[in-house]
């Protein structure tokens, strides 16, 4: 037979229609009927809630690609192209801590343990005066739970804060130290936080939710408060009128049904207060720690739980993707998995590099706004609050791109 004259071009189109193993990677409807997730797609469309069982699903489902084109839609639709990041120093003032969390390659017991550090108040402050050159919007703090300081420390830290620089947000203590502040020092919860908003605290962050599901977080972090407590501390910030984050830590001894059921108890309180910003999920690392003979999450599995994050999770407005504990890569395309915010420049995070994390310690708001042009989507400065904060950076217009 005579070889049609464009055949070249034309037989792969004739065997993807005759083909059907091929003919069903077609269309999207296809991919996820294949991936028996049309139903998940149509409640999605409809604007249904997923429940458990829909998140146990899509985090077993071996189609990454049919989850994250899900989440990505779902992200598009709040967020359209934006990709938000901050302008952010990040300061753990001590190491020093009470608790002994298996997956923490951080912490030290006791003052003057090998490797134990608490900063003096001076040397605390000195991390932000050095960069007053810096149009920081952010100081995120995260201790250790130090059973000696006094509260005082921890009030005049934040005093000092603001005396150096009156406009800065602080995004200090999760609610872990909040609920040990409270009973070292002989106070309630709610006392503990009107007393740190008084001397400069505005929001909190959401490190220490760790794994909700008491199964695992009597295993892995048994002197940290319960997740009912951890959560009525939100509940509490929130209904004074701070905004707060929730994180997971993912990827060590946790089922998948534990990962949905962390979300939907997040969910849960948001229903209640709107009042959590972004909710983080964080990726375990085993380096120099008590659980270090587990694997590090895959990248597709980092991919897939941000993703599905951001299918649960109808009413948290943000899926932010740490890159410090992504990798940088990988959080470059968690941007079309559901994620619409990368944290920050950070500058000196200590936690996850102590746990093996190859990361660069800091990024600059230029760095990572390319990285986030270079990964097809439109950088926007945000401040803690997700005000869109306009050029505070001179070779960087305001959509976030060099200009140099
Ligand atoms: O609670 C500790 C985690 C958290 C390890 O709110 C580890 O904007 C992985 O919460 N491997 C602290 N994770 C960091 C945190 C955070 C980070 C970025 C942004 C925000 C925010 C909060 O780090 C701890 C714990 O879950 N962690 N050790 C480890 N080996």
């Amino acid at each position: 037979m005579a070889a049609h004259p464009d055949g070249g071009a034309r037989r792969p189109a004739r065997a993807l229609a005759q083909n059907p193993d091929l003919r069903s990677f077609l269309t999207q409807e296809d991919r996820l009927s294949r991936a028996g997730l049309t139903d998940i797609a149509e409640k999605i469309s409809a604007g249904l809630r997923l429940d458990a069982d829909d998140g146990v699903r899509l985090l077993e489902s071996p189609d990454l690609l049919a989850v994250g084109w899900l989440a990505n839609r779902e992200r598009e639709r709040r967020h359209g192209a934006r990709a938000y990041f901050n302008h952010n120093i990040r300061l753990e003032a001590t190491n020093v801590c009470v608790a002994s969390c298996l997956f923490c390659s951080f912490a030290r017991l006791r003052p003057g343990d090998p490797g134990a550090y608490t900063m003096s108040l001076e040397e605390a402050w000195d991390k932000l005066r050095r960069r007053l050159d810096q149009p920081l919007t952010e100081v995120h703090v995260v201790n250790g739970l130090h059973p000696d300081l006094p509260f005082d420390y921890y009030t005049e830290l934040l005093r000092g804060f603001k005396r150096i620089r009156p406009g800065i947000h602080l995004k200090c203590f999760t609610a872990v130290e909040i609920a040990f502040f409270a009973d070292l020092y002989g106070m309630t919860d709610q006392q503990v936080l009107v007393e740190l908003m008084a001397a400069g605290l505005d929001s909190l962050p959401g490190g220490g939710a760790e794994i909700f599901a008491e199964r695992v977080r009597r295993k892995i972090a048994p002197d940290k408060c319960g997740t009912e407590r951890y959560l009525d501390i939100h509940r509490k910030a929130h209904r004074l009128g701070l905004r707060s984050n929730v994180t997971m830590l993912y990827g060590h001894i946790e089922t998948a049904e534990e990962r949905v059921d962390h979300m939907l108890r997040a969910r849960e309180l948001q229903d209640e207060t709107q009042g959590f910003q972004a909710f983080i999920p964080l990726a375990f690392h085993p380096d120099n720690n008590q659980m270090r003979k587990l694997p590090a999450p895959s990248a597709a599995d980092t991919l897939r739980v941000h993703a599905v994050s951001r299918l649960m999770l109808d009413n948290i407005p943000h899926v932010k993707a740490f890159w410090v504990a992504t990798g940088v890569e990988v959080a470059q395309t968690s941007l079309w998995f559901g994620v619409d915010d990368l944290d920050g420049t950070v500058q000196e995070e200590k936690i996850y590099h102590m746990a093996g994390a190859r990361t660069p310690e800091a990024m600059t708001p230029r760095e990572l706004s390319r990285l986030i042009t270079a990964a097809g989507r439109e950088p926007v400065e945000r401040d803690t609050l997700y005000n869109v904060v306009e050029s505070g950076h001179p070779a960087i217009q305001s959509s976030g791109r060099s200009v140099s």
